[in-house]
């Protein structure tokens, strides 16, 4: 039942004894969990359903890169046998129904206010309490704070003169209106070529008159072969599922992978070529970066799988000028790998043109359209698919202030940073679902939020056990756990990329290799150890 109030009600703001901000796969575990504890739990959404980044991301295309049958919850036995996945890699709409689904089973939505976006989160020393500030001007007060805000979640537009006085539409992906968008006729943009612009892009050039890439940096795209789940296999799941879960955490990302039995250096040319080949033929990013066992660790493997997909854009994009722009620099992986369906094959169609923004920079919008080198584009519509915040960017909206009146701002001016991923040392109670210094974007995001959730849930269960009120991350522990993370960061080739990994994407963000790239069994097995020995690192009060 919702309890936030607001002041002008005149009664002091009610008390629960957790909050939780966000609705999407965290939040929606995360109430679970607290209420089995028999807590008392005020969620809040800023969207009018449950969902999160799937609620919100509605573009034309839109899917998960990881398999539907993994992207899914382990938690409850019957839930993974009652849900029926349809496709190799679901689509945007199944995705939602899953998460309304959920809501649902477990009658989760009456523990949240929706369309309410929490604005501020304060905590009141003197009382042991978060004190939360909504929209609307609802106040609610708690002993927890639990962010579920998503790492992928705060959608960004970067800055254009005259975009302003531009009369055609303007579009986000991550954004994207419900009712859908008729193209048919018109003449379109579309900035951007990470995951969201590769799949947008095929499906946008099949309806509007003329579509025009705006391409800064290019990306590998590794077909994505999805197909409909064959029933044979779906029912091979649901009949091992515990194993195949048990089996999928002891990989890097939470994910099974068919990682190849050998080193690039091992095989010759033609075993090489045909390992690849193979990949490109099953298709899916994890699979192709699992070709080699040193695909992501080795310089010259890498360098072998990168000219591969060289090799293939090469073969496809007829305009050779085109084709060339499209083939990356850098190091497969190094930046996320793209999964798409008839992605590179798009740009062989007559009404679909590539712009190279380093050759023809983007000037200005005008009210007609973008002026890129000495000419101006016509559009009707302009489609950004540039990316988010990620991991800070939607915390960061919120004006968190912790002991001794510091804000999250300040602590983060230098980086983000949060002791395991968890809780960012002087903010007593308040807790980071897939925070940074966690493995969230580099894995199974699904794996790495129950367990956060689970480790949290155990946590208060713990301090409830014996009386305690307060834990609060301590700044050494947390400074050494970033150290760790820094460490392994740049041991990796991704510290190469210039990519959102690193924040690069934010005009201003520090550069930080935020997630934790030690992979999902040592960062689990660390946590558990954590806990199993009462929580150093951590006081509690
Ligand atoms: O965003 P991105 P995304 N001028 O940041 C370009 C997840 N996701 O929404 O590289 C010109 O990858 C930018 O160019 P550059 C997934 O984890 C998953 O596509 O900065 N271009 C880049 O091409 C994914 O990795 C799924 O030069 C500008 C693009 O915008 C993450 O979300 C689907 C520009 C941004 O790419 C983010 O993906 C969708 C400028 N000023 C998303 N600013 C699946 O599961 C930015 N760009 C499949």
């Amino acid at each position: 039942m919702s309890q936030a109030r607001s002041p002008a009600d005149g009664v002091a703001a009610p008390v629960v004894d957790a909050i939780v901000v966000g609705a999407g796969f965290a939040g929606l575990y995360m109430v679970n969990r607290l209420c089995g504890l028999g807590m008392s739990v005020q969620g809040f959404e800023g969207g009018s359903d449950v969902g999160g980044t799937w609620y919100w991301n509605r573009y034309p295309g839109c899917r998960c890169d990881v398999e539907s049958l993994e992207y899914s919850y382990s938690f409850d036995r019957d839930l993974e046998q009652e849900w029926e996945w349809t496709e190799r890699y679901a689509p945007q709409p199944e995705i939602l129904a899953y998460a309304r689904h959920v809501a649902d089973r477990f009658d989760l939505r009456r523990h949240f206010r929706f369309d309410t976006r929490v604005k501020s989160a304060r905590w009141i020393e003197d009382e042991g309490l978060w004190e939360v500030q909504a929209s609307g001007g609802l106040v609610q007060r708690a002993r927890f704070c639990i962010m579920a805000t998503g790492c992928l979640s705060a959608g960004r537009t970067p800055h254009f003169e005259g975009l302003d006085l531009f009369r055609g539409r303007v579009l986000h992906t991550s954004t994207w209106p419900f009712e859908g968008v008729d193209f048919g006729g018109q003449r379109v943009a579309v900035m951007g070529v990470g995951s969201s612009g590769v799949q947008a892009i095929p499906l946008i050039a099949q309806h509007a008159a003329q579509l025009h890439v705006l391409l800064r940096t290019p990306n590998y795209v590794v077909p994505a072969r999805n197909s409909p789940l064959p029933p044979e296999q779906v029912q091979d799941w649901k009949a091992r599922y515990p194993e195949i879960r048990r089996r999928a955490l002891g990989f890097k990302g939470g994910l099974l992978l068919d990682v190849g039995p050998s080193s690039a250096s091992e095989l010759d040319a033609q075993a090489r070529e045909a390992a690849l080949e193979e990949r490109w033929r099953i298709g899916g990013a994890f699979s192709f970066q699992s070709t080699f066992n040193d695909l992501q660790t080795n310089v010259e493997s890498n360098r072998l799988a990168s000219d591969f997909l060289r090799a293939k854009i090469a073969g496809i994009v007829r305009n050779p000028a085109w084709a060339q722009w499209l083939q990356p620099e850098h190091l497969v992986g190094t930046r996320r790998l793209c999964v798409g369906t008839d992605y590179y094959e798009a740009y062989n169609r007559d009404n679909v043109e590539l712009v190279n923004l380093r050759q023809e920079p983007l000037a200005r919008f005008t009210p007609t359209g973008v002026i890129v080198g000495d000419r101006e584009i016509g559009l009707d519509a302009m489609v950004f698919a540039t990316g988010f915040d990620a991991m800070t960017g939607a915390l960061s909206a919120i004006e968190v202030t912790g002991r001794g009146g510091r804000t999250l701002a300040q602590h983060w001016h230098e980086g983000a940073r949060a002791h395991l991923g968890l809780m960012p040392a002087g903010f007593p109670n308040l807790f980071a679902i897939t925070g940074p210094g966690s493995p969230s974007v580099l894995s199974n995001v699904l794996v790495s939020i129950e367990q956060h959730v689970n480790w949290i849930a155990d946590c208060l269960a713990c301090l409830q056990a014996a009386g305690k009120q307060q834990i609060t991350a301590e700044d050494d522990a947390e400074q050494s756990w970033m150290a760790h993370v820094r460490d392994l960061g740049q041991a990796t080739l991704f510290a190469d990329g210039n990519s959102w990994y690193l924040g690069s994407n934010v005009p201003g963000k520090p550069r930080v290799f935020l997630p934790y790239s030690g992979g999902v069994p040592a960062y689990r097995e660390h946590c558990a150890r954590v806990a199993a020995s009462g929580y150093p690192g951590f006081d509690i009060r």
